[in-house]
């Protein structure tokens, strides 16, 4: 009977926490989100989740608003939750905001935005 409760309880909790925790965090950036950095080659965004990349995306606002032309969402070779966005050519210093959106392999999107700053 204990051992029954347990269970139960047990699969009650993940119950709740599933969907929560299946949503795309973004745990780290490369930039780092307010830094102040010299022009990336790329952007590097690592997630809680599983990235599905078709259906993500990110776009890059630069000085003044501008878009920024970049390349194609990739996914890391080694790191399904880790995205690539090469800039097709080296930012410009200024303001820079990033905005995503991710699809997670469950089938959940999020989305998020940060901003950092290329030195002159
Ligand atoms: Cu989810």
């Amino acid at each position: 009977m204990r051992n029954t409760l347990v269970v139960a309880a047990a699969v009650a909790a993940l119950a709740l926490a599933g969907p929560a925790a299946a949503h795309a965090r973004l745990i780290a950036g490369a930039p780092k989100a307010g830094a102040t950095v010299a022009a990336p080659k790329e952007l590097r965004l690592q997630y809680s989740e599983t990235i599905v990349p078709a259906d993500s995306s990110v776009t890059v606002a630069g000085p003044g608003g501008a878009a920024v032309a970049t390349g194609k969402l990739t996914l890391d070779a080694k790191d399904k939750r880790v995205v690539h966005v090469l800039f097709a050519t080296a930012p410009a210093p200024g303001a820079y905001k990033v905005s995503w959106k991710m699809k997670t392999a469950d089938g959940h999107a999020t989305d998020g935005a940060f901003a950092f700053t290329v030195k002159p």
